[in-house]
């Protein structure tokens, strides 16, 4: 019998500073209810799904930055959440800003969680690649501060058996990098989550807008191509207080191929059935890793981390 999951992206429109939990977590409720009743077993959220992005912004009282952190999850506003996953049966991943304490130290993560049908957290990962800069720069149309807010996660690139698939996760910036993908693939991924928040505007070198849509569907695409897995990304998107995000919250097919995008800046749903076994196929064929892969010829990917040219 075909291998088959059914599954969905719920894309966010925007959440303003002045939003609650409260209401932002109604808004996922109501999103998951749609998913699940276009029979989605898995649904992928957005990266910081409970509230805006708050790196764009400059703060330097501790308090304050804390305010956008969970200290536990689930906790009292999320709680609903993961009950009503419990009650229809569906699986999510769910990216939120992640205050915690390890050997006596606080830390600060930019966190997704891998929740199953019974409402039981059975993976996290915490976001490696933090774009951006940590020191104020007032003559920017807004800031990008994740390497000021948080550390840099430290449980690598991992995949569980969830819904009876394996599945990997990841965080917005990640996906531009191919190693992401391919420490996943190496274990066997046969899906692969993430959520994003990815401005219009990129504030560090200047390029054409069209660019942050290509970079990001090519980045997508040839990771589920190269690594032969379902590719499953979720946006945060439109204007929050003012400041635009791209949307094209995508499920990607093993062959790289679009198999749905979203349209609006809005919430929105979008749900296929992914054929497991496709991908089962492109890895025992083109993308049989060990059959065809020279790992004698790629020391330098972790000898070397920027590049050096010595001829
Ligand atoms: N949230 C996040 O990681 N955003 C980054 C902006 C990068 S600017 C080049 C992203 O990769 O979309």
């Amino acid at each position: 019998m075909a291998h088959r999951l059914n599954a969905a992206v719920a894309q966010l429109g925007p959440i303003h500073l002045a939003d609650s939990r409260t209401s932002v977590v109604r808004r996922l409720m109501a999103l998951l209810r749609e998913a699940h009743g276009r029979g989605a077993r898995f649904v992928v959220f957005p990266e910081l799904a409970l509230t805006t992005f708050f790196p764009r912004w400059w703060m330097t009282d501790q308090a304050e930055i804390d305010r956008f952190f969970e200290r536990e999850m689930p906790n009292i506003e999320t709680r609903p959440l993961f009950d009503l996953a419990r009650e229809l049966g569906v699986g999510f991943y769910l990216g939120y800003a992640e205050l915690t304490e390890e050997n006596g130290v606080v830390r600060h993560y930019n966190t997704a969680i891998l929740v199953e049908r019974d409402g039981r957290i059975v993976g996290r990962y915490r976001k490696i690649h933090l774009p951006g800069h940590a020191e104020h720069l007032p003559d920017a149309p807004f800031q990008h501060l994740e390497k000021r807010y948080f550390d840099i996660g430290n449980l690598g690139f991992k995949v569980w058996r969830a819904y009876d698939a394996v599945v990997g996760m990841c965080i917005c910036n990640d996906r531009r990098w191919p190693e992401t993908w391919r420490v996943m693939g190496l274990q066997g991924a046969e899906i692969m989550a993430l959520g994003y928040n990815t401005p219009i505007l990129n504030i560090h070198h200047r390029e054409p807008e069209h660019l942050r849509m290509f970079h990001h569907l090519l980045s997508l695409q040839a990771g589920a191509y190269q690594n032969a897995a379902w590719v499953l990304a979720a946006a945060k998107c439109g204007a929050e207080d003012g400041f635009g995000m791209v949307g094209g919250s995508a499920i990607v097919a093993p062959t790289g191929e679009i198999a749905a995008q979203a349209l609006s800046e809005d919430n929105e749903v979008i749900a296929v059935s992914l054929d497991l076994d496709l991908g089962d196929y492109l890895r025992r064929t083109v993308f049989n890793f060990a059959k065809h892969r020279r790992i004698e010829h790629y020391g330098l990917i972790t000898e070397r981390t920027g590049a050096r040219t010595e001829v």
